[in-house]
C-alpha cells in the first residue's frame, strides 16, 4: 500500500497482516451484557410458577412501566421486536398507502415496514455530517400522495427534529422516528423518544438496552397507546370486538423479565462504553482520511456504536481493504449500513432510488465501518483495533 495516490481498488493486496497484531481473543461489533443468571433464573421460576407466558402479563406491565419512568415517556407499549413495532406504528396512525419520506441509509427494517404496509418508500439523501435524513432536501419530495416522514436516528445521533418537525407541521404530516438505536440518547433535556408522533427502539440483542429480542413504541397519547396495544394484539380491543386488523407483536414474560434485569445495567453499560469511546477517539482523532462522528452540544449519547468513515485517496486503503485486514487481526468490524435501501433490488427501481440523486448517502456507504464497541470490550482491545487501523495506513 502507498499512503498517497494509491488505487483503492488493488493496493494493500499484497501483505498480510502481522501475527503480533492480531487480537488473541475476537473483537465483536457488539457484545450483549448479561445480567446475573441466578437472577434470571429466580425471575423464570416466578413465570414457571404462575404459568403467565405472555399476553401482557406481570413482567410485561412492570417492564412498560419501568421504561416509561426510565426514559421519562408516559406512553410506551412493548412489542416482541422493533420491527413489528413500526410496522404497527404505521397502522396506528393510520398509514397504510401513499408515499413516505425516509432515508436509505439504515438497516432493511425501515425501509421493509412501509412496503408491508403498501408505502412507496420516497428515498431522502442525508446529511454529510450526521448521516441522518437531511431535513433540506425533504420539501422537495412532498407530493400529493406523501403521508409521513420517517427519519432515522442513525447510530443513536439525534435527527434536526426541530426541522423535520416544522416540515411536517407545514404540510400536515406525520413523524414517525426509527430509534432503534438511540434508547437513552437525551436531546435537550429530554429523551430523544419524545420527538414526533410516534418512536421506535430496538432491544435486539446487539442493542445497548435488551430484552434479547424486543422492541417498543413511545407515543404521545393515551388514545393512540390504547390503539397500538390492540394492534399488537391482532386488533382485539376486548373479548368480543376487534376493532382492526391487527397482528402478532407481543413480548413474552421471559423477554420482559430479561429486559427488567437489562435496564437495571444499562447507566452502567453507557458509563463502560464512553470509556471505549474516548479511548478511541484519544487514538484516531486526526488520523489523516479517518473522519470521526463530532460531538454535539445539547446531545447526551448513548454509544451505541463507534463509527467511522474511511476516505481511500487520503487514508491510503479503502474501507473495504481495513474492513479484511481487521477481520485478519480478530476484530469483527461491520459495514453499517452497506448496501444503503435504494440498492436493494427490491427498491432500486423506484424513482427516487437512483444513487444519482442520493450522493451523499452513497458515499457514506462507501466509506463507513462500525468499530467493536461494549461495556466489557477492554481499553487494551480498543488499543489493539487502533493498531491494526494505524498499520493499514502507514503500510
Ligand atoms: N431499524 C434500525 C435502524 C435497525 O438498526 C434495526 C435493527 C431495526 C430497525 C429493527 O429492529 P429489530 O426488529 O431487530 O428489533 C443486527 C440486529 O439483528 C438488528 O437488530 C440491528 N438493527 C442491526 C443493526 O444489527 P446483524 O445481522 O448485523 O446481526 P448479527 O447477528 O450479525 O450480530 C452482530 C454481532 O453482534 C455479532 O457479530 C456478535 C454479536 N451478537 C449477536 C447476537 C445476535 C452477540 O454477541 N449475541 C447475539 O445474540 O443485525
Amino acid at each position: 500500500m502507498t499512503r498517497t495516490g494509491a488505487n483503492p481498488a488493488t493496493h494493500g493486496q499484497d501483505r498480510s497482516l502481522p501475527a503480533a497484531l492480531r487480537l488473541e481473543s475476537p473483537a465483536f461489533v457488539t457484545r450483549p451484557t448479561m445480567p446475573d443468571l441466578k437472577e434470571y433464573a429466580r425471575l423464570l421460576e416466578e413465570i414457571w410458577g404462575s404459568r403467565w407466558l405472555t399476553n401482557q402479563g406481570p413482567f410485561h406491565q412492570r417492564l412498560e412501566q419501568r421504561l416509561g419512568e426510565y426514559l421519562g415517556e408516559d406512553h410506551v407499549s412493548l412489542f416482541c421486536n422493533g420491527t413489528i413495532a413500526l410496522l404497527v406504528a404505521l397502522q396506528a396512525l393510520r398509514i397504510n398507502g401513499g408515499q413516505v419520506i425516509t432515508t436509505p441509509f439504515t438497516f432493511p427494517a425501515t425501509t421493509h415496514v412501509l412496503f408491508w404496509n403498501r408505502i412507496e418508500p420516497v428515498f431522502c439523501d442525508i446529511d454529510p455530517d450526521t448521516m441522518n435524513i437531511d431535513p433540506r432536501q425533504i420539501d422537495g419530495l412532498i407530493g400529493p400522495d406523501t403521508r409521513a416522514i420517517l427519519p432515522v436516528h442513525v447510530f443513536g445521533q439525534p435527527c434536526d427534529t426541530e426541522a423535520i418537525q416544522e416540515i411536517a407541521t407545514r404540510h400536515g404530516l406525520h413523524v414517525i422516528y426509527d430509534a432503534a438505536h438511540a434508547f437513552g440518547v437525551r436531546w435537550k433535556d429530554r429523551s430523544i423518544t419524545a420527538q414526533g408522533d410516534i418512536s421506535m427502539l430496538s432491544f435486539h440483542a446487539t442493542k445497548l438496552y435488551s430484552s434479547m429480542e424486543g422492541g417498543a413504541l413511545a407515543c404521545r397519547s393515551a388514545e393512540v397507546k390504547r390503539r397500538i396495544d390492540s394492534l399488537k394484539n391482532f386488533g382485539i380491543a376486548d373479548e368480543e370486538t376487534v376493532i382492526a386488523p391487527g397482528i402478532n407483536g407481543k413480548m413474552i414474560e421471559a423477554c420482559a423479565a430479561f429486559g427488567l434485569l437489562h435496564l437495571n445495567m444499562v447507566d452502567e453499560e453507557i458509563r463502560r462504553r464512553r470509556a471505549v469511546a474516548a479511548r478511541y477517539t484519544e487514538r484516531l482523532t486526526g488520523l489523516p482520511g479517518l473522519n470521526l462522528l463530532p460531538a454535539r452540544a445539547g446531545v447526551v449519547e448513548n454509544y451505541s456504536y463507534y463509527p467511522i468513515r474511511i476516505r481511500a485517496s487520503e487514508f491510503g486503503a479503502s474501507r473495504d481493504e481495513l474492513h479484511r485486514y481487521l477481520r485478519a487481526g480478530n476484530v469483527v468490524s461491520r459495514k453499517y449500513f452497506y448496501p444503503p435501501a435504494n440498492r436493494y433490488p427490491c427498491y432500486a427501481k423506484l424513482p427516487s432510488a437512483a444513487p444519482a440523486s442520493l450522493p451523499v448517502s452513497e458515499r457514506v456507504a462507501q466509506e463507513i465501518l462500525c468499530l467493536p464497541i461494549y461495556g466489557e470490550l477492554s481499553l487494551q482491545a480498543v488499543d489493539g483495533v487502533c493498531d491494526i487501523i494505524d498499520w493499514v495506513r502507514r503500510s
